[in-house]
Order: structure tokens, then C-alpha cells, then sequence
């Protein structure tokens, strides 16, 4: 069955892998899932046929035959769920797995897109200079607590899952910021993520879709 994303008509990052399509398309390369991909203009993601596949008007979307859904996360996890390697079979470790997706979304993002925020929509606000190293400052907690846990283990639970794919992606939002680069275990963790072939195949799929070629104008 075809499995067709949205992503932005041309992401904002010029391809540098940070929109959330980059997190899908890298789950169905591990997955080993073909897949299609439907640019998005600004404007088309808040018309009515995109509002039908994603209430709040983003991307990514995901459909599959009959099944339509969004939020990157329950995708992912939808991937994940119906193949071998992006969860373990094991219950507990499966379990674990899954903890692991929402830790790096529920725990890890939230400061991390606080930042971007501040810095890009927020920037010009009296406030920003006091706000920015409040935030930092909750970032680096996290970081330093998920170091401390991670260590220098190759990946969150054993074999790598769903989980480290999630929390690699979240990661990797960190490094314009040069935060990322202050904590030596994530940034190889983040490095290793980034050296798996699905990574590698997801990144220059995105990049060579943001990167593509204008359709050239008819002959006047
Ligand atoms: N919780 C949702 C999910 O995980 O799927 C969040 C989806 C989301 O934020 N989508 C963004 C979007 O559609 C694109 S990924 N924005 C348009 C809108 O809201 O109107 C976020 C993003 C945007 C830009 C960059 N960038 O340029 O670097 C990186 C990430």
C-alpha cells in the first residue's frame, strides 16, 4: 500500500534535515517502507483538504491506504509498531522503547522548541535577553541529566529503537545553538544516529526535495 507524507513545499532550513518530516521519513528507511511525499505550501496547509488530514495545519502527514494521521511522534510509533527494527519484541523492553519516544518528546523538546521560539518568533521583545539564558539554562538540565543516564552507551536501551531514533531527532535541533556540542555523550550519541544508512538516506531524500529545481515557466 502507498505510504504518502506532507512536508513543506520547501522547508524553511533549506534542507538541513530539521523539519519533522526528517524524523518520518528516517523511521520508514529503518523500516525499510517505500514511500511518497507531498509538498505543502504555507497557504495549502491551512485550506481545508490539508485541516482534514491535520487539524492544526502542519505537516507531517501520513497516509496509508484508508488510515490518515498526524503528530511525527504517533507516526513514528505507528512505523515502529508493525516492524521488527524500530522496536524490540521483548514486552518490557518494547515498554521501554516507547518510554523513551515520549521522554524525548514530552521532557527533552519542550525547552528545546522554547528556544527557537524565543529566538526566532521572540527575538525582538524587550524581554528575550532575560528569557533566552532562563531557557538555556532548562535545557542544559535535561541535557545533563540524559547524559548522565546515557553515559557512553552506544544507545538509550540496548539495541537502538524507535526511542533513540525519536530522541536523536530531538537532539539534533539543539546543534544551531551549539548547546548540543557542550555535552560530549549526546553529541556522539547524535553522531552515531547520524551515521546509520537510514539516517543518511532520510537526510539526502529531504535535502534533495528542498533542494529541487523550480518547475520551469512554459514558453511564453
Ligand atoms: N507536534 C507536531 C509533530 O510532531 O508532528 C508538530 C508539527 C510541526 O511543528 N510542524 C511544523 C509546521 O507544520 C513543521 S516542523 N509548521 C507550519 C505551521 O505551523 O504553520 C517544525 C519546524 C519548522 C521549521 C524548521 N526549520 O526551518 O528549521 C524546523 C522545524
Amino acid at each position: 500500500m502507498t505510504i504518502t507524507l506532507t512536508a513543506f513545499d520547501r522547508s524553511p532550513d533549506g534542507g538541513m534535515g530539521l523539519a519533522r518530516d526528517t524524523r518520518v521519513r528516517w523511521a520508514l528507511e529503518e523500516a525499510g517502507l517505500d514511500y511518497q511525499v507531498r509538498p505543502v505550501s504555507s497557504a495549502q496547509m491551512k485550506e481545508p483538504a490539508h485541516l482534514a488530514l491535520h487539524p492544526f495545519g502542519q505537516i507531517p502527514t501520513y497516509e496509508e491506504g484508508d488510515l490518515a494521521l498526524f503528530e511525527s511522534g504517533a507516526i513514528i510509533f505507528h512505523i515502529a509498531a508493525h516492524s521488527k527494527s524500530l522496536l524490540p519484541q521483548d514486552a518490557k523492553a518494547r515498554a521501554r522503547a516507547i518510554t523513551w519516544m515520549f521522554a524525548a518528546l514530552n521532557t527533552v523538546e519542550p525547552p528545546i522548541l522554547e528556544l527557537v521560539t524565543a529566538r526566532f518568533q521572540e527575538g525582538d521583545k524587550p524581554w528575550s535577553k532575560e528569557r533566552i539564558p532562563l531557557i538555556k539554562d532548562r535545557i542544559c538540565h535535561r541535557a545533563d541529566q540524559l547524559s548522565s543516564y546515557l553515559g557512553q552507551s552506544e544507545w538509550l536501551d540496548g539495541a537502538f529503537s524507535a526511542g533513540d531514533l525519536v530522541m536523536v531527532s530531538v537532539l539534533l535541533r539543539l546543534r544551531p545553538s551549539g548547546i548540543l556540542d557542550e555535552f560530549a555523550h549526546l553529541a556522539a550519541y547524535v553522531a552515531r544516529g547520524e551515521e546509520r544508512p537510514a539516517y543518511k538516506r532520510a537526510f539526502a531524500a529531504q535535502w534533495a526535495f528542498n533542494n529541487r529545481s523550480a518547475p520551469s515557466k512554459p514558453d511564453q
